[in-house]
This record gives C-alpha cells, sequence and structure tokens, in this order.
C-alpha cells in the first residue's frame, strides 16, 4: 500500500530537524524574478546541484521558514539551462522522505539479518577507526577496499588514500560505462566525457544505438538533441525496441539483440569501400588504415543482414546518408555499455566508424574537450605510497579502476590477498553488480562493512556499521567541475537547509574519522564552507560569486579543429589508433572481430532492461513524489508472441531465468507492438527487497535477480548483463 504524502505532513515531519538556513546574501538579477513573482517574496533562493543522477544539473532551491518549498532549474547552469528533469523536480520527495536513514546504526545481529542498535556518531566512528585499525595491523592497508557512486565519495576517497588505501572501485565502471571509455581511449587517446562531448545541437546526422534519451533522462544533452532536430538533424536509432527516442527517428533499425557490432562493422566496410571516409583527415590523423581494411572484408550487408535481421539495403543506405553528411555526424558511444562481454570492442567500432568520417573535433561531431581544473585544498600532507600490493586486475590489463567484481572474487578467495573491509558509498550493490549470491558470500568473509547512504536500500541489511549521510539539500560537498563545447562549468552545492535528524555531510564525517585514526593534518578545515573557499581561492575562484549563483562558467579552448587548433590524442602514437597495437601486445584483438553471441532457447526470451524516465535506480523508487507516477516496472513483451503465449495485458506474471534463478515478487504484462518477439523488456531499479523501503518495497520486478553468470569483457573486466534469457510463469 502505497502511503499518501501530503504538503502538511511532511512539514510536520521535518519541522523539528530544520535549524537554521544557510542563505544567499544578495539576488543575482536572474533569480529575481522569481523572488517578485507571485506568493514567492518571501522563498530565499539557494542555488545548488541536483544528485538524482550523476548528471548533476543546476537548481535553486527556494527556501521559505527554513523549509524547501520548491525547485527551479538554474538558467545558468549548463548541465540543466534552467530545467530538470522530473526526478529532480520531485527533489523534495528525497529530502522529506520520512523512510530515510536518521542515526547511525550498529548492527548487532547477522549481516543479512540484522538486528539495529541506534548509536552515536562517536559510537560508531570509535568502532570502525578500532576495525580499521586491527584489519591494518594484521593484514595491511590493501586489505581494505572502497565502493562508490556520487560526489561525496571524495571526501571518503581522501580519507582513505590517506589512511594508505588503494582499492577503489565502482559499478558505473565495470558494470556501466567501463568499455565504452576503454574502446574511446584506445583508440582516440580520450573517452568522451561525461556529460559527453557530443556536439548534437549541431549535428545533420545523430545515430544512437540503444541509448534511449529522452527515457535516459541526460538533461542538457536531450534539450541539444531537440535543437539538432529544430535546425534538420537526421536521426537513425538502433533499439530491438521503439524506444521514445526512436519513436522520432527518421530510421529504426530493430536489431537482433547483441549483434551491433555487425553492424557498426558492416558500416566500416561500406565507408572504406565506397570510398565515403574523410581521406584528409584519416591521412593526417589516423593509423592502421590499410589492417582496418583489409579485416573488415567478410563484414558484407548481405553477411551483416543474416546476423542482424536488418536489411542489407537500409544498412547500405545508412552507410551513404554518414558519408553524405560526415563530418557533421555523431555516432553515439553510449552510456551504459556492459551489455555482451565483447563491448569494449564494440566500443572501439564506434570509435572507428567516427575517426573514418572525421568526426572528432569537427562540428556537429565531437568537440575537442577544454581543460579545467579547481586545485585541490592548498597545503595538504602527501599521501603515504600504498603498499606494493599485487594488482587485483591483473587479468584485465585495460581496467582503468580496479572492478567491483574483482575485489569481491578477492574477498572471497583471498588471493592474492585478503581483503577484509568495505567502505560504500553511495552504491547499492545488491541491485547493481550481477550474482548476488557471490556478493553475499563476499561480505559473509569481512570483518567491517560500512555503507554510507541516504536511505535504507538493500545493501544496507548487510552493513556492520551504516552511517546516514544527509542529502544533497543539506549539504556542501565537492566542487564540481565539467567540460562542456568552449566552457568549463565550476559548480557548487550548498546546504538550502541544515541536515535532518542525526544525520551528516562527508566532509563532516571523514573528518571526524579522520581524527580517531590519527589523520587530522588530512582534514585542517573548519567545516565545509571553508573547505571550499580555500579551493576557490586556491584557484582564483570568486567564492561569493559561486555562492550566489551556484556555478561560474569560465571559457574554454576552441571545440573545432581548425589550423591554428590541432587536435592532440593520447595515444602512444599520438594519433587516432583505428589499428590498436596496445591491444595487439596485451594478445587481445587489435581490430574489432565478430563472434556470435546464444540466441534465447525455445521458450525463453532474452531479457532487456534499460532506464525509467520518472527513477534513477533505487535513488528514487521510494520518492513520494515519484512513486504516484510509477510504483512497479512492466514487462513489455510483444504483443502476438504474448498473445500466442495467452497473456493478458496487465496479467501479472513471474520470471525464471536459464540458470533457475527466479526473480523475487510478480510483474505485470504489458503487450506492445514497440518490440522484437525475441526479447522482453523491464525498467530498472524495481524489485526492491528492503522493508525500511517502505513505498518501494516488494513493487515490481528487479532484473538484477535474473542476471547471472555475466561474460566478462576480457579486456577490462566488465560485467555484461545482456545475455541473460528468461521464461514467463503465469498464475503469480
Ligand atoms: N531517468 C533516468 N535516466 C538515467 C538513469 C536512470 O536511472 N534514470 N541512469 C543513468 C545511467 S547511470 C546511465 S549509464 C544511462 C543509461 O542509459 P543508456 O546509455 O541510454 O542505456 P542503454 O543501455 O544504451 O539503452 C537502453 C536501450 O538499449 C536497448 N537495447 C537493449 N539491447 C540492445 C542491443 O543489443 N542493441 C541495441 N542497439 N540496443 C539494445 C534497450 O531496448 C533500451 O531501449 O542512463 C542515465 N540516465
Ligand atoms: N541489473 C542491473 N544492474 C545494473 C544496472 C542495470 O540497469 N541493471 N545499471 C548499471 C549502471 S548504468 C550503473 S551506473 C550502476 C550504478 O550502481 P550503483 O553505483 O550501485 O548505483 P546507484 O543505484 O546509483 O546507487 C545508489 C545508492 O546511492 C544512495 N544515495 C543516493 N543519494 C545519496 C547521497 O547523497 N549520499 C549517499 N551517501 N548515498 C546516496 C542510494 O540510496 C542508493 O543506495 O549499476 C549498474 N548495474
Ligand atoms: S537529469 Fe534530472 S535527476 Fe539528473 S541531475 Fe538533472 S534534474 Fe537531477
Ligand atoms: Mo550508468
Amino acid at each position: 500500500m502505497s502511503v499518501k504524502f501530503s504538503r502538511r505532513t511532511f512539514f510536520k515531519a521535518t519541522g523539528a530537524a530544520t535549524a537554521g538556513i544557510t542563505a544567499a546574501v544578495t539576488l543575482p538579477k536572474v533569480f529575481q524574478s522569481w523572488a517578485e513573482g507571485a506568493g514567492q517574496q518571501d522563498m530565499k533562493p539557494i542555488p545548488t546541484f541536483c544528485e538524482l543522477c550523476f548528471w548533476n544539473c543546476g537548481l535553486i532551491a527556494k527556501v521559505e521558514n527554513d523549509k524547501v518549498v520548491k525547485i527551479d532549474g538554474n538558467p545558468l547552469s549548463l548541465r540543466g539551462r534552467g530545467r530538470l528533469c522530473g526526478r529532480g523536480n520531485a527533489a523534495l520527495g528525497a529530502l522529506y522522505d520520512p523512510d530515510r536513514l536518521k542515526y547511525p546504526l550498529i548492527n548487532i545481529g547477522k549481516r543479512g539479518e540484522p538486528v539495529w542498535k541506534r548509536s552515536t556518531w562517536d559510537e560508531a566512528l570509535g568502532l570502525i577507526a578500532r576495525k580499521m585499525h586491527a584489519i591494518k595491523e594484521q593484514y595491511g592497508t590493501e586489505a581494505l577496499a572502497m565502493m562508490y557512486h556520487g560526489t561525496g565519495s571524495s571526501f571518503w576517497k581522501h580519507l582513505l588514500h590517506a589512511y594508505g588505501v588503494s582499492t577503489f572501485a565502482a559499478p558505473s565502471f565495470a558494470q556501466c560505462r567501463g568499455p565504452r571509455d576503454i574502446g574511446f581511449m584506445l583508440t582516440f587517446g580520450s573517452d568522451v566525457g561525461s556529460p559527453e562531448y557530443y556536439d548534437f545541437s549541431r549535428s545533420k546526422y545523430i545515430v544512437l544505438l540503444g541509448s534511449h534519451l529522452g527515457e535516459n533522462a541526460h538533461n542538457s544533452q536531450v534539450q541539444d538533441v531537440v535543437k539538432g532536430f529544430s535546425s534538420g538533424a537526421k536521426l537513425t536509432v538502433v533499439d530491438p525496441r521503439l524506444s521514445n527516442i526512436a519513436s522520432k527517428a527518421d530510421r529504426w533499425l530493430p536489431i537482433r539483440p547483441a549483434t551491433d557490432l555487425a553492424l557498426l562493422l558492416a558500416w566500416i566496410r561500406i565507408v572504406i569501400e565506397e570510398g565515403l571516409y574523410d581521406k584528409e583527415y584519416v591521412a593526417k590523423y589516423a593509423n592502421g588504415f590499410d589492417e582496418l581494411r583489409a579485416a573488415v572484408q567478410p563484414y558484407t550487408p548481405a553477411w551483416a543482414e543474416n546476423e542482424t535481421t536488418i536489411a542489407s539495403d537500409v544498412i547500405v543506405d545508412v552507410a551513404r546518408e554518414l558519408g553524405r553528411y560526415a563530418p557533421n555526424v555523431c555516432i553515439g558511444a553510449g552510456r551504459y555499455s556492459t551489455w555482451y562481454g565483447d563491448d569494449t570492442q564494440r566500443a572501439r567500432a564506434v570509435a572507428i566508424l567516427n575517426a573514418l568520417l572525421g568526426t572528432w573535433g569537427r562540428e556537429g561531431g565531437y568537440f575537442l574537450p577544454p581543460s579545467g581544473k579547481v586545485p585541490e585544498y592548498p597545503g595538504l600532507p602527501a599521501y603515504p605510497e600504498p603498499g606494493e600490493g599485487p594488482k587485483l586486475d591483473a587479468a584485465y590489463p585495460f581496467a582503468m579502476l580496479q572492478t567491483t567484481t574483482s575485489i569481491r572474487q578477492t574477498t572471497i578467495t583471498a588471493q592474492p590477498h585478503p581483503i577484509k573491509a568495505w567502505f560504500l558509498y553511495g552504491t547499492n550493490l545488491m541491485k547493481t553488480v550481477p550474482d548476488k549470491q557471490e556478493t553475499i558470500k563476499a561480505i559473509q568473509n569481512l570483518d567491517l562493512l560500512v555503507a554510507i547512504d541516504v536511505m535504507p536500500v538493500d545493501i544496507i541489511n548487510y552493513a556492520d556499521v551504516v552511517l546516514p549521510e544527509c542529502t544533497y539539500l543539506e549539504r556542501y560537498d565537492n566542487i564540481n567541475v565539467g567540460m562542456f563545447k568552449g566552457e568549463v562549468e565550476i559548480a557548487l552545492r550548498q546546504p538550502a537547509v541544515q541536515p535532518f535528524w542525526e544525520s551528516k555531510p562527508s566532509w563532516w564525517i571523514t573528518r571526524e574519522l579522520g581524527g580517531k585514526l590519527g589523520l587530522a593534518e588530512f582534514f585542517p578545515w573548519k567545516d565545509g564552507e571553508e573547505y571550499l573557499a580555500k579551493r576557490c581561492q586556491a584557484g582564483e575562484i570568486d567564492f561569493a560569486q559561486l555562492k550566489r549563483d551556484g556555478v561560474i562558467i569560465q571559457k574554454g579552448s576552441a571545440p573545432y579543429i581548425s589550423a591554428d587548433n590541432q587536435p592532440e590524442f593520447g595515444t602512444p602514437s599520438g594519433k587516432i589508433e583505428l589499428y590498436s597495437k596496445q591491444l595487439a601486445d596485451k594478445g587481445f584483438d587489435p581490430l574489432p572481430t565478430y563472434t556470435r553471441h546464444p540466441t534465447p532457447p525455445a521458450g525463453y526470451f532474452r531479457l532487456l532492461f534499460g532506464r525509467s524516465p520518472l527513477h534513477t535506480f533505487s535513488r528514487t523508487t521510494n520518492n513520494f513524489m515519484l512513486d504516484d507516477l510509477q510504483k512497479e516496472n512492466a514487462l513489455w513483451i510483444n504483443t502476438k508472441k504474448g498473445r500466442e503465449l495467452g497473456l493478458k495485458n496487465g496479467e501479472y506474471v513471474s520470471l525464471v531465468n536459464q540458470d533457475g534463478l527466479i526473480a523475487n515478487g510478480r510483474i505485470k504484462i504489458k503487450l506492445t507492438q514497440r518490440l522484437r518477439d525475441d526479447a522482453v523488456y523491464m525498467n530498472h531499479g524495481f524489485g526492491v527487497h528492503a522493508k525500511g523501503m517502505t513505498r518501494a518495497n516488494g513493487q515490481g520486478i528487479a532484473d538484477d535477480d535474473l542476471i547471472s553468470k555475466p561474460a566478462i569483457d576480457p579486456i577490462m573486466g566488465g560485467t555484461a548483463m545482456r545475455g541473460n534469457f528468461v521464461k514467463i510463469v503465469k498464475g503469480a
């Protein structure tokens, strides 16, 4: 049952905790119109930025009588340009969620079956410090590891580096964008950034593979695509599902899942054989063209049709369109990219096709990113050298970060060394790293699991100590620097209200814990504000202006290649590496080659998943403003196929995967023409198994319950999550 939450009740719930406000002193001109608007005279606008997803759009919190009563976009923010997505607008649902973590908690029961004791900060941090020392003493600092997601993690990384820890990983690498970043790094010597360096607003032709823009709500990027459309850009979307963006496209290519690499290789071959590539650009900036040309010979359009089910004449037409509009073309690199296990090679193929068309550094393609940095807090001591422990990810030579799964494996096997403590900041491993049973097994080997979170999500049940961070609207956080076209954005997070209950910001928690660990010299700041002010001062950034406006925009270097603006490629050869010697040297295919992936056995469907436009994973499923709009996920299935199976719209079913894993709970059927008949599709983030999340718990089904034995990308260790097949069981 959903609990209806009214404005009145959430004011009541928070009244006692809102002691004071950090007020913006004078109103910048741009905000004055709102303050003058009807009924808003008393609202104090506090500019800060959103944390409901990593896009981190600038927002203005409107504060009245010590309460945030309204949220607007900050028009100065390059990430949002005055707009917020549905989730960002539901900020009050995150701030005033009565289910939030309120006090430090110590588990006096078992991991997985916790019995919580409310504790003081002093007791909780004292316990953590004692256990850290004991682990360090017995096993060395390589026995401590951190996994993270989100802005506040930087204070934790600072603390752990100061303690000598060197093992850090994030599901947003090995379970998300790692393959894409590594594929582009290997080819261009640069990743594609976050926000991505796409110049969509000036593109004449855009290709998206997957990337359901709009359902994945990358705010300014979606605005750029719309701008591109209004200037006549053409769009081709490759997706087994008619996504929202596919429904706006000139061409929808409903590809057989897991065959994108075949399509890309065929496009590369046509672009080469028909001479559609940018000859001057390739000759000047790239190497390995002849090897590439020889390697793609087998990948004819007819061959690709057989793999992808896309008609060969359509494949040829799209390649010719790419050639016609090049270089003002952007073949998107995607974001979530741990799909099928050969994902770095797929990303390489995307990068190579872009390189042939000369899109890197060209208008409408990928802009050349400016560089920009805010210096660290001045005068801090150097971190100790981490111990010369064996490298966990030795098997994956291009793992830029260590991988979550190798930390898990090492924790289970104690090879190459024991791992005894995990620090989890803003990461819900139970839902985001595949093979949950393995995660649980690893956790049982730990001496210490600390979770720093805002909500009692699934992973919290396994923690020894839970540290409640206050939400993004109640804290100072680290400075956020973003690279945009010709501009660098420096953004500030500052509190609109004081932390509720006993929740605390990470700058405070880490400073206190640092003190108990004997690391006080690494935390000389009086408070978050002073920390930020000093960093700004060191970088000659006007802190008062930053507080007032929320962002400062600096001019960056020119975005496009010209005679006096030549690109630099950070590869070993200093050129775009179509042929990758780096890969060859490590025993991998230097050019992408195609291997066929298994197709679903009879009676099974491939399990596909993606984003709900109204939710970010488990960050928002309990949000009372969003829960009203989408409470559970649905299982998309092709109408004709569903009818053959006797399924009706809205009927609840359960799901079992190819290894016999049964998802907890049930999901309702959505019959649709918008999906191929060999796959089913659902939104990720639902099927929460955490009783403290009173609105989200048990609603819908978790894709993560059904993902087992993921294929591992041999180049960078990413775990592919779309290789699972499910059977629909009626009568749930
Ligand atoms: N609202 C919202 N926005 C978000 C998030 C969120 O949780 N909520 N999460 C953010 C995060 S962390 C990320 S990484 C991004 C992810 O967002 P994206 O990078 O856009 O994710 P994708 O997996 O590329 O896109 C999902 C699409 O891929 C299609 N697909 C599935 N299999 C295949 C295939 O084999 N080939 C092709 N061509 N397509 C396929 C699915 O049908 C679906 O339409 O979104 C971000 N934005
Ligand atoms: N099965 C499956 N697995 C996936 C995906 C999928 O679609 N399906 N998507 C993959 C992708 S794209 C990614 S990026 C990863 C993401 O994987 P994670 O990094 O684990 O993901 P999030 O879901 O972003 O983690 C959210 C956690 O942060 C907490 N949180 C929110 N705000 C704050 C805050 O201000 N402070 C603190 N301390 N905590 C906060 C939330 O309560 C929640 O527990 O998952 C990947 N794994
Ligand atoms: S895209 Fe939406 S959820 Fe993400 S930061 Fe922007 S407003 Fe927040
Ligand atoms: Mo992601």
